[in-house]
C-alpha cells in the first residue's frame, strides 16, 4: 500500500516536472547569423546546431541561420545583439577586441601549436574567464569553435622571405594586434571587414590576405589570388554569441537546450573543419594556387618577428591573464 503511495506520488511529481519543463519552453524564433558562405564549415555548424535546438525544443525553438554576412559584418552583428535587435550569431573572437580587450589573448601569434592545445585551454577556465568578460558588455559566449591556423594569400608574388611582405597591401582583421602584427613584418596592413574582402582583392583594392584554408577554399580566395605561403601564424576561433538582453529573458530549460546544442555544434565543427583542412591544399592546389612553404630559416624570423609582440599582448590583455594562460599551455604540454 505504501509502495503504490509512494509510485503514484513520483508519478505525479515527474508529470508536474515535465509539464513545467514543457511550459518553461516557449515558441522562439532566434535570428542566427554569420559572415561565411551556407557551404562552409561555419555554415554546416549552424546548420546542425539550429537542428539540435529544434530537436530538443520540441519543434518550440527555431533557427532562421541568416550567413554570408546578410545581417551584417562580424561588427554590425555584434552591436545587433547589444541593442538585443538579433538573438545570437558565430564571428570571430578577433573582432570582438574592441568591445572586450581581453579577447586580444587570441590574436597572439603563435599561441598554440596544435589543435589540442587550443581546445584545452579555450574549453578551459581560461577560455571560460575570457568569455564571461563579454557579459557586462551585453553579449554571452556560449562556445568556442575552431576558424583555424591562419595562411597567407597574396596576388603579387610568391613569399618566401620575410622581405617579400615589403609594401603587400594586405587586409587583416579590425584589430590592432593583428595591424601591428603585420605592421612589424613590414607589410601595409589595411583593416577590413571580412564581408568587403573578396571584393577587395577582386579589384585589387588589397594584394593579399590571411585566413584559414578552409575559408580560403569556401570563399574561393583561389580565383583571386594566385600564391599561397604556408605560415600557420596564429589559431583563430570563432565564438557563439548571445544577445545577453535576449538571453536574460529565457527560462532555465531554454538555456539548456541553447547549451546543449552549442557545445554538440562545437565538437562537430571542430572534427569537420580538421578533416576539411586536412584536404584542403591539395584542392586549393587543384584550383590552380600556387603554394609555397618557407624554410626553417625564414620560418624562424618571421616567428621570432612575431613573437616580438607578445609582450604588449600580455599589457593588453592584463599580466595575470598572459600568466594564467602559458601556465595552463605549460599543463597541456606535460611540463
Ligand atoms: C576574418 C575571419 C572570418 C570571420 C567570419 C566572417 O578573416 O577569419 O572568418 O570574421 O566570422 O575576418
Amino acid at each position: 500500500m505504501k509502495l503504490k503511495l509512494a509510485v503514484a506520488a513520483l508519478g505525479v511529481a515527474l508529470l508536474a516536472a515535465g509539464q513545467a519543463w514543457a511550459q518553461d519552453i516557449k515558441p522562439r524564433m532566434i535570428r542566427f547569423g554569420y559572415g561565411l558562405n551556407e557551404d562552409s564549415n561555419q555554415g554546416r555548424a549552424v546548420k546542425l546546431f539550429a537542428q539540435e535546438v529544434e530537436k530538443a525544443s520540441g519543434g518550440k525553438m527555431r533557427v532562421r541561420a541568416i550567413g554570408a554576412a546578410a545581417l551584417g559584418s562580424d561588427v554590425q552583428m555584434q552591436q545587433a545583439l547589444i541593442g538585443g535587435a538579433q538573438e545570437m550569431m558565430v564571428g570571430s573572437t578577433a573582432t570582438l577586441v574592441g568591445i572586450t580587450k581581453e579577447m586580444a589573448l587570441w590574436d597572439t601569434p603563435f599561441l598554440f601549436n596544435n589543435g589540442a592545445e587550443a581546445d584545452a585551454v579555450l574549453d578551459g577556465p581560461v577560455g571560460q574567464k575570457v568569455m564571461d568578460k563579454l557579459q557586462e558588455k551585453g553579449l554571452v559566449g556560449l562556445v568556442y569553435w575552431e576558424n583555424g591556423f591562419r595562411n597567407l594569400t597574396n596576388n603579387k608574388q610568391p613569399v618566401t622571405k620575410l622581405e617579400d611582405l615589403n609594401g603587400i597591401k594586405l587586409r587583416v582583421m579590425q584589430n590592432n594586434v593583428f595591424l601591428d602584427s603585420f605592421k612589424s613584418l613590414g607589410a601595409n596592413a589595411i583593416p577590413l571587414p571580412f564581408s568587403e574582402l573578396f571584393t577587395a582583392l577582386e579589384t585589387r583594392a588589397v594584394d593579399g590576405q590571411e585566413n584559414p584554408y578552409n575559408t580560403i577554399l569556401s570563399s574561393k580566395f583561389y580565383e583571386v589570388q594566385k600564391y599561397l605561403t604556408v605560415t600557420n601564424h596564429v589559431y583563430s576561433p570563432w565564438i557563439v554569441l548571445a544577445s545577453k538582453k535576449w538571453w536574460d529573458g529565457l527560462s532555465q530549460a531554454e538555456r539548456k537546450v541553447l547549451l546543449d546544442a552549442a557545445v554538440k555544434s562545437r565538437d562537430f565543427e571542430r572534427k569537420d573543419t580538421r578533416e576539411e583542412a586536412a584536404k584542403a591544399l591539395s584542392e586549393l592546389r587543384a584550383k590552380g594556387m600556387q603554394i609555397n612553404e618557407l624554410s626553417p630559416a625564414e620560418a624562424n624570423r618571421m616567428r621570432e618577428k612575431l613573437t616580438a609582440v607578445h609582450a604588449s599582448i600580455a599589457d593588453q590583455v592584463g599580466r595575470d591573464l598572459w600568466a594564467e594562460t602559458q601556465a595552463a599551455l605549460a599543463k597541456v604540454r606535460g611540463g
